[in-house]
């Protein structure tokens, strides 16, 4: 089934290369983020990796931090992959570019090339769409020369570069336990662990439902021991889109967790507010040392919410982060800010919200429209698309034009709220959250937007 223009086949596929060395590399943002303060990576590389060195090839993995190191090693490098979300995509690019400059294969993947494969393949020789664990050997050894593994990828579409797109969605429990010790420098944070991939809600600014699937897909539990083993005592982010939707069966991945005696040091995840409804989960997550949990609440108007087809109420919002602090959890509160159905007021009252619920650390993001998202999809339609620099596609810019308020006030309220309110764990145990005072200038309106004003703060 593979279609890629043969001038590029043949570049890929034209005599032996000897691959040896991988080079796998998770560039930041452009602009400094509270999230940078932590070393989490997310899990596809690590993945990827693990799978190309059990096949026999050195493969190391990069993250942001690490730049001056991963430059060094593309130098030695047969190819090199990026990983791009769309906040991540232009350094993603120059990562690409630098190492094509240098000679090596480049491959890039993740929900952004996902998304926008002809965009991705201006700086990639080969564009991997959506998961891909499935296709990851056959594309290495394709470009090793081997007819037979290009033959097998499951598509491609007719460019001059080969974009790959798996389609299907791996089968969870076939994919390998992460091998972390592919990460350079070691030192993470929190260890990513995903337990199940996809959600089942349908929230409109958001891809996962797109890439991960409809649905949750869960890995069983006793492949979950078996990636947790490694990391006994170790802190976890349990990287999964929605811990707790599928109460049953996570309350068994904790039952084993306590079982098998692999209890973690600590651990975070993201969920809904509908958690704080299951006493015998939230139990369980007490007795495992789970510590921050991100709870998307998103916004305190109603009809904000049901425009997002965020299925809850500010009631039910006040509900469960009492009961979670009950039970002792610390808070990280996740909204979104800049809705349609949102006017100053009630930007405001989402703020009071967060101070009142006393949440321990709170993001709140303008409302960005990803690749992908059916928000995405409307706004280009009304032509309320501001710029489509991906560099300011963090949350912490603004890049759309509101509909109940305009871009100065939105950008004033995400300012507001970083001086209001701690905008990560780390802040609400350190002080005061320094990131503010260069806020203002992180903030874009329209007027900068056509400047480009603002300075690079990133990790290139
Ligand atoms: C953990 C997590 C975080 C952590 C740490 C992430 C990090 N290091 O960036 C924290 C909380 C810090 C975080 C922050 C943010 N995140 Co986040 N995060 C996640 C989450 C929940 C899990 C990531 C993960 O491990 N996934 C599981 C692995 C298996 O998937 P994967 O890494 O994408 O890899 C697979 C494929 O993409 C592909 N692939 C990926 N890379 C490559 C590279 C190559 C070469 C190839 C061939 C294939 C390939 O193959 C892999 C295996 O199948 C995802 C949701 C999700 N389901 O992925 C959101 C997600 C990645 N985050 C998202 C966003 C928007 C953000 C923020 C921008 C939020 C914000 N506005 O501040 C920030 C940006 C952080 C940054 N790096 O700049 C979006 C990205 C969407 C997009 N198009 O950009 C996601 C998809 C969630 C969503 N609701 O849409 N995030
Ligand atoms: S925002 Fe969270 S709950 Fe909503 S669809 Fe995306 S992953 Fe699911």
């Amino acid at each position: 089934m593979v279609h890629a223009s043969t001038g590029r086949r043949e570049a890929l596929s034209g005599g032996r290369r000897d691959i040896r060395n991988v080079c796998l590399f998770e560039p930041g943002p452009s602009f400094p983020t509270p999230f940078l303060q932590y070393r989490v990576p997310r899990l596809g590389l690590i993945l990827l990796g693990t799978i190309l060195r059990r096949a026999g090839y050195r493969v190391e993995v990069f993250l942001s931090d690490d730049y001056p190191a991963f430059a060094g090693a593309v130098k030695h490098a047969d190819v090199v992959g990026v990983s791009a979300i769309t906040a991540t995509a232009h350094e993603a690019y120059r990562a690409c570019d630098m190492a094509r400059a240098a000679g090596a294969v480049t491959i890039l993947g993740g929900p952004h090339p996902t998304f926008l494969p002809a965009e991705a393949a201006q700086h990639a020789d080969v564009v991997v769409r959506g998961e891909a664990e499935s296709v990851i050997l056959s594309v290495i050894r394709a470009i090793d020369g081997d007819p037979d593994a290009a033959e097998a990828l499951p598509s491609s579409t007719p460019t001059p570069i080969a974009v790959v797109g798996s389609h299907e969605r791996c089968d969870l429990d076939r994919v390998p336990t992460p091998d972390f010790s592919l990460v350079h420098g070691g030192d993470i944070e929190a260890y990513p662990v995903q337990t199940s991939r996809g959600c089942d809600k349908h929230c409109t600014f958001c891809s996962v439902r797109k890439m991960f699937g409809n649905g949750i897909r869960e890995r069983s539990i006793r492949r979950i021991r078996d990636d947790i083993a490694p990391l006994r005592g170790k802190p976890l982010f349990i990287c999964d889109d929605n811990f707790g939707a599928n109460c049953t069966r996570d309350r068994g991945v904790l039952e084993m967790l306590v079982r098998s005696d692999l209890v973690p040091a600590r651990w975070s995840t993201q969920v809904c507010t509908d958690v704080a409804g299951h006493p015998e989960l939230l139990s369980l997550m007490r007795e495992t040392n789970a510590h921050f949990l991100c709870v998307g609440f998103e916004s305190s108007s109603a009809s904000q919410l049901a425009a997002y087809r965020k299925e809850q109420d500010l009631d039910r919002m006040w509900r469960s982060a009492d009961v979670l602090h009950s039970w002792g959890f610390k808070i990280h509160g996740m909204f979104i800010l800049g809705g349609d159905e949102e006017t100053a007021d009630d930007v405001e009252r989402t703020l009071g919200f967060a101070e009142k619920a006393a949440l321990e650390s709170a993001q709140f993001l303008a409302l960005t429209p990803l690749p992908g998202t059916e928000l995405a999809a409307r706004l280009e339609e009304e032509g309320r698309v501001l710029t489509h620099d991906w560099r300011y596609y963090d949350g912490q810019h603004v890049v759309f034009r509101p509909r109940l308020m305009s871009v100065d006030d939105l950008a004033s309220a995400l300012v507001e709220a970083r001086r209001r309110i701690p905008a990560c764990p780390r802040d609400s145990v350190r002080g005061p959250n320094t990131a503010v005072s260069q806020s203002r200038e992180r903030t874009v309106g329209p007027r900068e937007l056509g400047t480009g004003a603002l300075g690079r703060g990133g990790p290139l």
